[in-house]
């Protein structure tokens, strides 16, 4: 068995991944089993780039911190990573904060880090870079003599070929992209997007559905959709802490029923919108005053980018006028908490709540309807309310599937779902957390690793042909 080296923005903490979630720990374990190398910047604003990375040995893994100068943290990290590529793969052109010299970091970090890496890999290594933070590496890999099997996994959508285009850079990307063997995504419609890019912008030829051939070498682009530790999430969700605890007794008690929504507080994930829909839902649904309450967790991200600073403002706002204008002394409508909830809570706290109520504006996948649906009771499930434009709506169609921009469906939807008989809930969640337990974290690492490895091409396909949601 190869080695496996993975490489992300930030190296994962090898010894606390129960808290982190079913990726960290799937990576993890893959790592451990194999042996090999986890890279990644330290997270600290105040090193120097390039500067003596921190190793540490933990059983087979070894576990390399780069460190970063604060110069590049803002211009690499808040920059280009998340003020250009982020705003830009989510849609979100009018979002999109582009300077010349936010490129010019982002490809110095990228090229500082294979220098970095090149002293700790073998021959036979299997190299995986993970996300849009470092597009380049593979590039610069290969520019230093770099000939083991390299690929690439992007978290998040790739947008349409007219969207990319807008960037000064797409050219750049897209060949950077070609320097992996294997480029994988989270869906269908992001996979096609960079087969429409590649079809009206550059010359490779197409071997077949899945393989390139571009400057000598063949690239595999496909579909690697996401999973959890469904197994782990679902046994976590039976044991609730005696606060949660008696939160959901006093619901049970007082007959309301509860909608949960998970998110890191960021523009893509449809937060005004979501508040705006469980508004009107109050407003059409009189009789639905007291007898439901929507709970949102949103813990802050990325706060020093100002499109942050904005939707939390905004959400404070849209909150405290939704409950403003409904609640009561013994009734809130919207708790909305704005810090991290433990994972030992979230769960039971899902299992808890009537309805997922997941609804971003475009997401990569969406680990948390994943999550949502693992945290059910089957002999008394919740419904899921899933935005068409979640990378994970391609394979949970039996979720109530709804358009995150047009609240009005999303209040009807939410209806439908608070009043769902018995019978078709069951119905809906066995076929959906069939297949997430099928589709979980080990499927999804052991299809791209089996692709990466050339043993195979496919990864595991979805039950029943995928139809387009819009
Ligand atoms: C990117 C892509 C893709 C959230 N709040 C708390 C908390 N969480 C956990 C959730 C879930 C994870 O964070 C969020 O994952 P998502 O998939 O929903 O979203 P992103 O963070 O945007 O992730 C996304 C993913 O990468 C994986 O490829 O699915 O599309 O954008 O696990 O439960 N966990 C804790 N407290 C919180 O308050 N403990």
């Amino acid at each position: 068995m190869n080695r496996l080296v993975i490489v992300s923005n930030r190296v994962a903490d090898l010894r606390a991944t129960t808290q982190t979630g079913g990726l960290a720990v799937g990576l993890a374990d893959a790592l451990k089993e194999r042996g090999g190398v986890w890279f990644g910047w330290n997270g600290e604003p105040d090193g120097v780039t390039g500067g003596e990375p921190q190793v540490e040995m933990i059983d087979k893994v070894k576990r390399v911190a780069a460190p970063l100068s604060p110069e590049d943290v803002a211009d690499y990290y808040f920059g280009y990573a998340n003020s250009v590529l982020w705003p830009l793969f989510h849609y979100r052109l009018d979002l999109v904060d582009y300077r010349p010299a936010f490129f010019a970091s982002y490809s110095h970090v990228n090229e500082a880090f294979a220098r970095q890496l090149l002293p700790f890999l073998e021959d036979d290594d299997l190299i995986w870079v993970h996300d849009y933070h470092l597009i380049p590496l593979a590039g610069y890999l290969r520019k230093l003599g770099c000939r083991q099997r390299i690929g690439f996994f992007l978290h998040i959508p790739f947008p349409p070929p007219d969207l990319l285009a807008a960037s000064p850079n797409h050219e750049e990307l897209v060949e950077a992209l070609l320097d992996y063997d294997v480029v994988g995504f989270q869906s269908h419609t992001d996979a096609a997007n960079l087969k429409l890019y590649l079809a009206e912008h550059n010359p490779v030829d197409q071997v077949d559905e899945t393989r390139f051939r571009f400057k000598g070498r063949t690239v595999l682009i496909d579909r690697f959709p996401i999973g959890i530790d469904a197994a782990g999430f679902a046994a976590m969700a039976r044991e609730a802490d005696e606060d949660v605890e008696i939160d959901l007794i006093r619901q049970r008690v007082l007959g309301r029923r509860q909608v949960i929504g998970v998110d890191r507080l960021d523009y893509s994930k449809g937060l005004p919108e979501r508040f705006k829909a469980f508004g009107q839902l109050l407003e059409q649904h009189p009789e639905m005053e007291k007898a439901v309450s929507f709970l949102q967790i949103a813990p802050p991200t990325r706060e020093e980018v100002d499109a942050y600073s904005d939707i939390r403002t905004e959400l404070e706002t849209l909150s405290g006028s939704i409950n403003g204008r409904f609640a009561d002394f013994n009734w809130t409508p919207i708790r909305y908490i704005h810090r991290s909830v433990s994972r030992r809570k979230l769960a039971p706290l899902f299992r808890g709540s009537h309805v997922g109520f997941i609804t971003p504006l475009r997401d990569g996948m969406n680990l948390v309807a994943k999550e949502y649906v693992a945290a059910q009771d089957p002999e008394d499930p919740g419904v899921l309310v899933l935005s068409k434009f979640a990378g994970a709506a391609e394979e949970m169609q039996d979720a109530l599937i709804v358009n995150p921009y047009d609240t009005d469906d999303m209040a009807r939807q939410l209806h439908i779902a608070l009043t769902m008989p018995l019978e078709e809930r069951r119905r809906r969640h066995a076929t959906l957390f069939e297949h997430v337990v099928r589709q979980d974290a080990r499927a999804w690492l052991e299809s791209f690793l089996a692709a990466l490895n050339g043993s195979s091409a496919k990864p595991v396909a979805a039950e029943r042909p995928y139809r387009p949601t819009g």
